[in-house]
């Protein structure tokens, strides 16, 4: 077809679909939601209107997108793929405006027809594909390439239902099902032209091909298809549009009825149920394994959906299949992808007739790691006999490839067998698993962690042997945070406050923050900053009372801590902090306290009993607490029901003090620490994780630190830690304890949380006893600090200018850099 017949000019302008004045944009807007919705204004729902504007924001993208992906083609360039199962991206509409630099216009615009683009941005399902950090960094870093020009497709699963949606009843979580696509969605394009098949179970024969090579091939007894939905991400300020691609499982056509003979018509619907039961759903589980067989099946799944894809673009391109690795660098986020190594393997001795030592040249090439967890119990290993009835082929592979690791391991640690059992991809020590993590180490040419005191503990403790056998693989790549979503779109004023002081060049290159310390001590820019603060603060408040009907003074110290609910992360130690001051309260109703406001947010595993009860406990605490006249207003606790993306761009503004006060040596790096911190809020926190960069970067004067370090904790646990030593030794920790036990704030009844009492006399796995006493002394810095407001404010400015390191810009240039060897590529727009 040739578009040459019309001027590109025309093109343009007729369609209206690329025009981005304001009275464009509203045409177009009303164009939409007539013949996209097909509703005219008095039918119009609020989410056809959303509806409408998405439409037209997308136009404006797919100009973008289009000229994006010819670019690419033509120059055939190096390109990243992001393997990750989880891309927890957040609603896109605000984004895309940001982006597009368009949001002021189409506000103005929506204002005119009498529309209010809050609400409308509020009618948007976002896709929580994703559990937390691991998910939502992957989305961050699509961010960050696309604002950075650089050519890259994430790869993942198109969940039909995402993360869980979280009620609360009589305290308790309750789960409900996520049903993000029932209303449509508007920002993907199928492309079931690029479906591709993927095999699953049966077995393997073995044949000598035509040159007498001894060979294998995988029967398999059930075959899926993966249909690709493309989404498009485009960057800050450029015309790069990248593209996030997410498999969906369905049953091939070749089991169509009719092809079933006998008439089984209740069997083949049943076969194309279990089919596309694979991509049905997100595991909810934060930071644990589950070693379920759908899982594995999803894994792999989305993983040879994708190399099968990569290599249909790579042939696309005329490139031979041996330059895979000069094309394509793959990120392996964390071990859910790791499965690609092997399948990388198998496609191209299988299906392209590789020799070994060549496929795994370019195999090895291909693939780098990011671990993101130090918890033994996250670390992914499945069973053999599961695993080889799901992918015999590859269980077959994993043998030999693990046959020629460890020849290489003895070569280099000669009569060293402990260190061969403890290296191997196979545990052996009892019933036999596959090990991801080390698949994923000898198959990848680079490994890192994702903070600075992660990767020294990656390093030294739980990936050791590999640091020693490949110590030139091993790097630090520090998280880091977009400042598009969590500064730009989530908190305008302040980032016009910013702007109007150093200009606008700090949302794409945020170390130039830095200039705002000119302004620490300039008293209006102080009082700017405390009335934007405070503004935020009160539209939270207003959020607060209108759905947890409780009202909480703007006034009052916001102390937030909202993540998923795990114990490592100690929401718990907070919770003995409020009862703590209550207790003091009780104690002396006249005593001088700071008021403050407790917010939690944050989702429990389903299956996690202890996460549940203690998120139970804080809205126990909090109706006792938030009712008792004693109190007088001054301490409120608030659970913030259902926490994702929408919810956190709410929380972050409106904080005054971030907890960051997991057990040092358990939290790999956190992100919410800097999306706090970029907001101006100051943080109390251990020496865990990317706050001890956070604090380097801030300065120690302006970060509050507490607790064990990982050496002592390491040290205590090593010499026989006993909680119940520090619960006979302090009394407030002892009546704080006795007060939860006793059943105050369960009515009387004093079994409901015993089970955590039990758990933090008799254990105290995460050392909650060991830190309370010096987390209680921060705390009441913390509160006299924040009585001087101008210090206060002074400290906040601080932080918020210094934290430039942690854009995922600089996160991704580390990757480019030092991993992936990957280069911008400018994008023109030249097609309509
Ligand atoms: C998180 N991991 C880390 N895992 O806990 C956090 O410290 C880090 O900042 C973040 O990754 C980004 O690097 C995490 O979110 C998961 O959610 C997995 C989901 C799948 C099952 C295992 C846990």
């Amino acid at each position: 077809l040739s578009l040459d017949a019309i001027d590109l000019q025309d093109r343009c302008e007729l369609s209206n679909r690329t025009g981005m004045d304001s009275e464009t944009l509203k045409r177009a807007f009303l164009n939409n939601l007539f013949y996209v919705q097909g509703k005219f204004p008095a039918l119009a729902t609020t989410n056809d209107y959303y509806m409408a504007l998405a439409y037209t924001v997308r136009d404006r993208l797919l100009q973008r997108w289009i000229n994006t992906a010819a670019t690419y083609t033509e120059l055939g360039s190096r390109t990243v793929a992001y393997f990750s199962a989880e891309f927890l991206m957040g609603p896109h509409l605000g984004n895309n405006l940001i982006n597009l630099g368009i949001y002021d216009q189409v506000e103005q615009g929506m204002a005119e027809l009498g529309l209010s683009l809050d609400e409308l941005q509020e009618e948007e399902e976002e896709p929580g594909l994703g559990n937390g950090g691991l998910g939502r960094l992957a989305a961050c870093y699509l961010d960050s390439l696309a604002t950075l020009d650089i050519p890259s497709l994430g790869y993942g699963i198109r969940y039909e239902f995402g993360i869980f949606d979280q009620d609360i009843r009589d305290g308790w979580q309750v789960e409900r099902t996520d049903k993000w696509l029932s209303a449509g969605n508007p920002w993907e394009i199928a492309r079931p032209e690029w479906s591709v098949e993927i095999k699953l179970g049966g077995h393997t024969e073995h044949y000598t091909d035509d040159h007498g090579n001894y060979r294998s091939r995988w029967v398999p007894d059930q075959v899926v298809k993966g249909i690709p939905y493309d989404t498009p991400i485009l960057g800050y300020q450029t015309n790069t549009a990248n593209t996030l691609r997410l498999w969906t499982a369905e049953a091939p056509e070749s089991f169509d009825f009719r092809s079933f003979n006998s008439g089984d018509y209740l069997g083949a619907v049943y076969e194309k149920m279990i089919s596309e039961n694979i991509s049905k759903v997100l595991y909810p589980n934060d930071d644990s394994s589950q070693g379920k067989q759908l899982r594995l099946t999803q894994q792999f799944f989305f993983v040879s959906c994708s190399l099968q894809d990569m290599i249909r673009i790579l042939h696309g391109q005329n490139l031979p299949l041996e330059n895979f690795h000069k094309k394509f660098a793959v990120q392996l986020n964390d071990t859910h992808p790791a499965i690609s190594v092997v399948e990388l393997m198998r496609l191209l001795i299988d299906h392209h007739q590789m020799d070994w030592e060549q496929a795994w040249t370019i195999t090895h090439q291909t693939f780098a790691y990011t671990n993101h967890t130090l918890l033994p119990e996250a670390l992914e290993r499945w069973p053999i006999e599961l695993f080889g009835s799901l992918l015999p082929r590859h269980l077959e592979l994993i043998y030999e490839i693990n046959q020629r690791f460890l020849d290489e391991v003895r070569i280099k640690f000669p009569d060293d067998e402990e260190r061969m059992i403890r290296m191997s991809l196979i545990d052996e020590s009892g019933e036999r698993y596959v090990r991801m993590a080390h698949l994923a180490c000898v198959g990848s040419h680079a490994i890192n962690g994702v903070a600075a005191l992660h990767t020294e503990l990656l390093q030294k403790d739980v990936l050791r042997d590999f640091y020693e056998m490949y110590p030139h693989k091993f790097t630090n790549k520090t998280n880091g945070v977009t400042p598009r979503r969590f500064m730009v779109l989530s908190n305008s004023q302040l980032s016009k406050l910013i702007t109007s002081k150093i200009g606008d060049s700090w949302i794409k290159n945020l170390k130039e923050l830095q200039q705002l310390e000119q302004f620490v001590d300039d008293a209006g820019f102080q009082v700017e900053w405390r009335r934007i603060k405070q503004h935020s603060k009160t539209e939270l408040a207003t959020y607060i009372q209108n759905n947890n009907n409780i009202t909480v003074d703007p006034d009052s110290l916001f102390d937030i801590q909202a993540k998923r609910f795990h114990e490592y992360k100690r929401q718990h130690l907070s919770l003995l902090h409020i009862v703590t001051l209550y207790n003091r309260i009780k104690a002396n109703p006249d005593i001088e306290i700071t008021p403050r406001t407790f917010i939690f947010g944050g989702k429990a595993a389903p299956g996690y009993f202890m996460a549940k009860l203690i998120i139970k406990l804080i809205n126990s605490v909090g109706n006792v607490v938030n009712r008792d006249p004693d109190v007088r207003g001054r301490l409120k606790v608030v659970f913030l029901k259902d926490y994702n993306v929408k919810l956190a761009q709410r929380i972050y503004p409106a904080a005054d003090l971030s907890e960051q006060i997991s057990t040092a040596g358990k939290e790999a790096s956190g992100t919410g620490n800097m999306k706090f911190a970029l907001n101006g809020a100051l943080t109390i926190g251990t020496l865990d994780g990317a706050n001890v960069e956070i604090r380097e970067e801030v300065g120690e004067e302006n970060f509050f630190l507490f607790g064990l370090t990982t050496e002592e904790v390491y040290h205590k646990r090593a010499h026989g830690y006993r909680s119940r030593d520090y619960y006979h030794t302090n009394a407030e920790l002892k009546l704080a304890i006795d007060r939860i036990a006793s059943g105050f704030f369960s009515q009387g009844d004093a079994e409901l949380f015993r089970p955590l009492v039990d758990d933090l006399l008799n254990q105290d796995q995460y050392f909650l006893f060991a830190d309370y006493a010096s987390y209680i002394a921060c705390q009441d810095q913390v509160a006299a600090v924040y009585k001087d407001q101008t210090k206060w404010t002074r400290m906040s400015i601080l932080n918020a200018a210094r934290m430039g390191k942690f854009s995922s810009d600089r996160s991704i240039e580390d990757y480019c850099r030092d991993i992936w060897k990957v280069e911008p590529v400018n994008v023109e727009l030249r097609q309509c």
